[in-house]
Formats: structure tokens, sequence, C-alpha cells
């Protein structure tokens, strides 16, 4: 009579075990999507040299971190089914306390994982920030309230910005063909140098899963070779004030011809030389000559 009563609590237990094998083993068997295997991350993995990397290592961290989740989340499912109150029972059960084994795991293990995402992310890191030198192109980016002018430094021709609710349609919807647009070579090595003419922003081009502050009275830099032809959306990504979300911006990543026949069209319009720091309109920086905001204004 008692083992085959202990029998039955065995079956239940194992079927209290079964529960999360069989959850998992579900989700593992429905298959999984490119997107899932990108660990949800937008575009693919081959937008830049880098953008595989990064994606490797999200993917890498959850991974490990639903191991993590696992682990725990059967630990507690034991617990609860284990340790519940049996019919008949009152009071407290008998408390645990000063378990060395178990304090020595929940802390080491922590340990070990803050240090090891620490390690991975400062060594890709260090690779994606690099300056690899003799840059194909250089590209200076200004970043302002409310949009985004490109200077493309080797060409001595630049494209001017908009916000993008001065170029809705008719309708309301958005125009993404007159959204400023930075036109990138495929298979070159790009050098940005990233400034701000008021306050900070963030340059970021979804995509490529790369994002980077423009910070006043700093030039900061992106180095990447953009690998596949396209075009990815790009916008603030730093909350800059009232008009941020109309800092949206695109990148076309093109062939050289296609590259060089953008510029000559800069160049018939008279877009040629730089927009520089000149059209800063911080003035409280030392050393800055901007301009002040209002001027002409007659204020
Ligand atoms: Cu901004």
């Amino acid at each position: 009579m008692r083992s085959s009563r202990r029998q039955i609590g065995r079956s239940r237990l194992a079927r209290w075990a079964l529960l999360p094998i069989l959850g998992a083993g579900a989700l593992v068997l429905a298959g999984c999507t490119q997107q899932q295997l990108n660990g949800f991350l937008p575009g693919d993995r081959n937008t830049t040299n880098h953008t595989a990397m990064v994606t490797d290592l999200w993917v890498t961290s959850w991974i490990v971190l639903l191991g993590v989740g696992l682990l725990t989340w059967g630990l507690l499912i034991w617990a609860i089914v284990v340790y519940r109150r049996r019919k008949g029972q009152t009071g407290l059960p008998v408390q645990l306390r000063y378990n060395l084994p178990i304090e020595i795991f929940y802390t080491i293990v922590p340990l070990i994982l803050v240090i090891g995402f620490f390690a991975f992310t400062a060594r890709d890191q260090a690779q994606i920030e690099a300056n690899p030198g003799h840059p194909d192109q250089k590209i200076e980016v200004f970043g302002k309230r409310w949009s985004w002018d490109f200077n493309y430094l080797d060409e001595k021709t630049y494209s001017p910005g908009v916000q993008a609710t001065a170029r809705l349609n008719k309708d309301g919807s958005l125009d993404m063909s007159k959204l400023p647009t930075l036109y990138l070579p495929v298979n070159k090595r790009i050098q940005i140098d990233e400034e701000s003419r008021d306050v900070a922003h963030s340059f970021w081009i979804i995509d490529f899963l790369y994002k980077k502050d423009l910070i006043p009275g700093q030039t900061n830099h992106m180095y990447f070779i953009p690998t596949k032809t396209g075009t990815y959306q790009g916008k603030c990504a730093e909350l800059c004030g009232e008009y941020h979300a109309d800092m949206l911006f695109q990148v076309k990543v093109v062939s050289q011809s296609e590259f060089d026949a953008q510029m000559q069209k800069l160049r018939d319009a008279g877009q040629t030389g730089r927009l520089g720091s000149d059209y800063n309109t911080d003035t409280n920086l030392p050393g800055t000559s901007g301009r002040v905001q209002n001027e002409g204004s007659g204020s």
C-alpha cells in the first residue's frame, strides 16, 4: 500500500518534470525561421563587415541566458512541486540556511557570466571601433535639430537634409525618397566623421546594427565596409528634443559607378564644397564660431 502510493507520487513527479522538456522540445521542433536564428535583429548578417559579429554576440548571449533560464525555471518548478504543502501538514517546514554549495554556486556562476559577457563584448567592440586606416571614402555627417547634413569629403560635394515632417505627402504619409539620403559605395572602406551642430544626437543605421553619438564640440568616427547593396533606414537614436522623431534618413549602398553618378548629380546641382561647422547653431562652446540661431530674423 505504502510503496504503491510512493510510486504514484513518483509518476506524478515525472509528469511535472516532463512539462518543461516537452515545452522546449516543441519549440525546437517548430523549427526556426531565419529571423529567429538572427535573434530577431533587423536586417541580415551581411550588411557590413561587422554585422555578423554583432549578431553572433547577441545570439550566443541569448543562448547562454536561455540555458540559465531553463536551469532556474527547472529548479523553481522542482522546488514548488517537491516541497509543496501536503494534506494535513501544518506550520513551517524545516528551514534551509547556510548551504555552502548552493551559495558558492550562485556566486560563481553569475560571476563567470558577467566576466564572459564583458570579455566578449570588449573584444568585439575593440575590433569594430578600431581605425583600419586608409579609407576609400571619407564622409562627414553633421547632426542638427532636426535632420542631417552629409559632406562627401573626397568628392567635395554635400547633401543637406530637412526634417521628415517638412517632406510629407499631401495625405500626410511619409515620402521616403525625400528623406536625407547618404550614398555609400559597396565593398569600400568607409570612414564617417560625426559632428553635431547643436545638441547630442546619435547616428543609427538600423540594419547595420551600429550607431554612434554625435557630441557637440567633438568628432566621433565610424569605420565599416558596407557589403550588401540596398536601401537602409536610419534615425536619430538620442532624444535630442521636440522633433527628435523627425530625424529620419536613408542610406543607399550602391555600386561605385552609381555612387559616382550621384556625386555628379550633386555637382550639377551646385552642391560642391562642404557644409562645415560655420553652420553650427551652438554658440556656447568655447572656440566655436557658429552662427546665432535666430540670426537675420530681426529678434
Ligand atoms: Cu537627434
